[in-house]
């Protein structure tokens, strides 16, 4: 690269989609700065997920410990790399900004981190240097964070189930936001030491010097104005899929010669993002749904949870259905065979499909995903959540004749292209997304 003018470190969250989410940002900001170098902090094993064998001029990776001891086998609990890597910080991330500094001989002038990591903040005051965090998350979910005190107190000692159905009225634009629609840790499970980690999240991010999002402030501007008050510049600047100029993924399995033989808006893409998979018993539901439908289907299933669809669904529905460990998601959504998304509703995966118009059918799990289901169903109706919150042979297959044959269907498919053009427009030139995106590049400008 040429002459470094500045140096940015970059600390990622690294589990999930959190680092790509943050290295699809850092790829946009490295090329409009091409002297600007961005040293990504994170795990090994995350580092050599996202980068396997991708070099940028700009973009030099360093892996940080995630403290897990030698020869460490995954038991299958998020929770319990979650809580080692969070141990490990914030002294990794000195340890690896050093070594950055070093090999870069430019100190670092500014701190990009994933909004999880709060503890930028005070890195960042104490080394006199702007701190931006990144917050990989819809608006909505940021404001529960940011409110996290006042909701608290409105719940007070009665717990999430007495209050299940209150909605959060005081937080502008959350009125249709129900009490059990909260992510753990906000009213209940405050054990758990994420939670702890995003409390203090939410009141230090006001101290921040910008918050980047992936979204785009037509989506919620009630929110994201309300958030404006809070936060000293909230700078929304996606949907990321639409500004993204990667090259698209390879599609290993060819899921797009086979979507070609299909019918307009006829298939069902199923997907439930990157570590959640349905218990057993909705695994088989849904396939007993999709068998019994007729309706056409690619799922994106890990291999080891095949064992669990009903005995001869793969066979029996083998000219209808295709099976893949990893599809090509966005080349998916935006093929026109496409007709519904069945998802966890994550926050990529929502954003994602409002980006190519693809009405959704959701299965919250955790996390953010009541919230974005709410929005989707409730603010947006651009989707349904399956009855009852779970995936049974009848709910499932209520929720795909609606989306796909019935009016109010076609209505959420009217919906979501109104959706679709807003965020065309907020990402084209003059757009808001590409305004506040200018914005960014501004204050990365003045970093030195
Ligand atoms: C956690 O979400 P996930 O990473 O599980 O789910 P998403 O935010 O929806 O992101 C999944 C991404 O993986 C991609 C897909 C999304 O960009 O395009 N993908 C793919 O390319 N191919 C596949 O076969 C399957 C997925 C958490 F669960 C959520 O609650 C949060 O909203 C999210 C962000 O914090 O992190």
């Amino acid at each position: 690269m040429a002459t470094i003018s500045s140096h940015i470190a970059v600390m990622t969250f690294p589990f999930s989609s959190h680092p790509s989410a943050l290295l699809n940002l850092v790829r946009r900001l490295a090329a409009s700065a091409p002297t600007v170098r961005f040293s990504f902090l994170s795990t090994a094993k995350s580092n050599q997920a996202i980068f396997s064998g991708k070099q940028y001029d700009n973009i030099k990776p360093y892996d940080v410990s995630d403290s897990l001891p030698e020869g460490y086998v995954f038991t299958g609990n998020v929770h319990e790399t979650v809580e080692a890597f969070m141990k490990a910080t914030p002294g990794n991330f000195k340890e690896g900004m050093r070594e950055a500094e070093v090999e870069a001989g430019v100190k670092v002038g500014c701190l990009l981190t994933d909004a999880f990591l709060a503890f930028g903040g005070e890195m960042a005051d104490a080394m006199g240097v702007p701190w931006i965090a990144f917050w990989i998350g819809g608006p909505c979910s940021l404001s529960i964070h940011i409110y996290t005190d006042p909701i608290r107190s409105t719940v007070g000692d009665t717990g999430m189930a007495q209050n299940a159905e209150q909605t959060l009225k005081f937080i502008p634009g959350m009125s249709k936001i129900q009490i059990s629609d909260l992510p753990e840790g906000i009213v209940d499970h405050l054990e758990m030491p994420i939670a702890h980690a995003l409390h203090v999240m939410g009141l230090k991010l006001p101290g921040a010097t910008a918050v980047v999002l992936n979204s785009y402030e037509e989506i919620d501007f009630t929110i994201i104005t309300d958030l404006k008050t809070k936060l000293k510049k909230v700078l929304s600047v996606g949907p990321s899929t639409l500004t993204s100029s990667s090259p698209s993924e390879p599609d290993k399995s060819g899921c797009l010669p086979w979507l070609d033989k299909h019918k307009a808006a006829s298939v069902a893409y199923i997907s439930f993002g990157t570590i959640l998979v349905p218990p057993p018993s909705e695994l088989a539901a849904l396939a007993e749904a999709i068998e019994a439908s007729g309706v056409p289907y690619l799922w994106s299933l890990p291999d080891h949870s095949r064992h669990h669809l009903p005995q001869g669904f793969v066979e029996r529905t083998s000219t209808r259905g295709m099976i893949v460990s990893w599809a090509p998601q966005l080349q998916v959504l935006a093929h026109t065979s496409v007709g519904i998304h069945i998802t966890h509703s994550g926050w990529n995966s929502v954003l994602e499909s409002i980006s190519y118009a693809v009405p959704m059918i959701c299965r919250p799990f955790f996390a953010d995903n009541m919230l974005n289901c709410r929005m989707v169903e409730d603010v947006w109706e651009i989707g349904v959540r399956v009855e009852d919150g779970v995936l049974t042979k009848s709910g499932t297959m209520k929720a795909m004749e609606l989306l796909l044959f019935n009016e109010k269907g076609k209505k959420m498919k009217e919906n979501i292209r109104l959706l679709q053009e807003r965020a065309v427009k907020a990402v084209g030139s003059n757009g808001s997304s590409a305004k506040n995106f200018e914005t960014l590049e501004e204050i990365i400008g003045s970093c030195c």
